[in-house]
């Protein structure tokens, strides 16, 4: 039950006059479907077909087999530094597999595993994290929007396209912008709330709260109990859900959308969640992170109790994991080959995209910068 406070009926005159009355008279309702032991609330199991949740499941294993690889691959040179996914799958999965086609995936850099279920090819991350702009492109995947590494940014992105299709009357589509909880103390997140809210867009908004924000603590980025009670202030439902339950933020996200396409607006999910990984390669999680905590939430890990849930419905087995491994494996080399054979790196690129067209200043700006790496390679030899 969420019982927003910003009815008129808040205020109320008949109370005395004091700065401190401040009763918290709203609460924050808790999805979770299947909990760490596997146990599963049968009254609340979504209406997924076999295919459906093996798909989920796939796609979440091979978001933990890819960054595992680029994290081999980072450490031996052979890509860039990249934001690790491990431990939040659920929290992309979930939410994408409520998507369809016409929906607009509008993300940061920590949703791998809903990428890939939407059917963005592997070696994208590959080629994005070692500066090739062709990483953010598929077929098929026009409205999923680039990787926004700008914390909050796509937040803006997100209501500006949910007010255009609000504008052009697409009823049968909607969008979804994935968030961190660091995000929310940015000043775009408040104005795309804001926004959202006031022209009433189909917009939802899962936010994973891993509980950092590279090395700040949940605790240290926001004074609320919750994240999702921000929604309350923008008078649009906010809740929570267990961000490792794959069939809580799939459903959570399912009713939103239906919500949202319906013309009942946004609502904002606080998927609760953690980064078992560091922030990126670049980070060392252990100077900051209390082993204690890290060790309870691998125990809470969303690819096991997933397991757990098709192997007691009878429709996973040991021999399928198997085949699932060595399928994951195969595909995961053949990217790696694919993507290590290009030999088409274009380091300027990045000056052919700040103006439509060629202007002098920026061109000048590009050879300086082609004369400046021919430099550093001459020194190198
Ligand atoms: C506007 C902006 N400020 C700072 C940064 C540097 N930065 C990169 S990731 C990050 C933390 C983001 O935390 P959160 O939103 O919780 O997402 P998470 O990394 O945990 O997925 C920061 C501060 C940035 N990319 N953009
Ligand atoms: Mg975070």
């Amino acid at each position: 039950m969420i019982a927003n406070t910003c009815e008129p009926e808040a205020v109320d005159r008949q109370q005395p006059y004091a700065l401190d009355l401040r009763e918290r008279t709203f609460k924050i309702s808790h999805l979770q479907i299947l909990d760490e032991q596997c146990n599963l609330d049968a009254e609340r199991e979504p209406d997924l077909s076999t295919e459906d949740l093996i798909r989920l499941y796939r796609s979440m294993v091979l978001a933990r087999a890819v960054d595992d690889r680029m994290l081999k691959l980072q450490r031996q040179g052979r890509i860039g530094t990249f934001p690790l996914c491990t431990g939040q799958e659920a929290a992309s999965c979930g939410p994408a597999l409520a998507m369809t086609p016409k929906d607009w995936f509008v993300g940061s850099f920590r949703e791998l595993a809903g990428r890939l279920l939407r059917g963005e090819p592997i070696e994208n991350g590959f080629l994005l994290f070692n500066g090739y702009e062709e990483g953010n492109v598929f077929q098929g995947g026009e409205r999923t929007l680039p990787v926004s590494i700008i914390i909050a940014a796509q937040a803006l992105h997100a209501v500006g396209i949910a007010y255009a299709m609000k504008i052009r009357g697409e009823t049968d589509s909607a969008v979804v912008c994935f968030l961190g909880d660091g995000a929310t103390s940015q000043g775009d997140f408040h104005e795309a709330m804001n926004f959202a809210s006031v022209w009433q867009v189909p917009v939802v908004f899962v936010c994973a709260n891993n509980h950092w924000a590279i090395s700040l603590p949940r605790e240290k980025q926001t004074h609320s109990q919750t994240l999702a009670q921000k929604a309350i202030a923008y008078d649009m439902p906010g809740i929570q859900v267990d961000g490792n339950d794959a069939l809580a933020t799939y459903q959570a996200t399912k009713d939103a959308l239906d919500r949202a396409r319906a013309g009942g607006g946004p609502t904002f999910i606080e998927a609760v969640t953690y980064r078992l990984m560091m922030h990126t390669t670049s980070d060392d999680p252990s100077r900051y992170q209390l082993p204690e905590q890290l060790q309870a939430w691998q125990a809470r890990d969303p690819l096991i109790r997933f397991k757990g849930y098709l192997e007691a419905k009878g429709i996973w087995n040991d021999e399928q994991e198997a085949g699932l491994e060595a399928e994951v494996r195969q595909q995961i080399d053949d990217a790696v080959k694919a993507f290590e054979a290009r030999n088409d790196f274009k380091p300027d690129a990045p000056f052919d995209h700040v103006f439509g067209t060629k202007v002098p200043r920026i061109e000048e700006q590009r050879t300086e910068f082609l004369d400046h790496l021919r430099e550093e390679s001459t020194d190198a030899q």
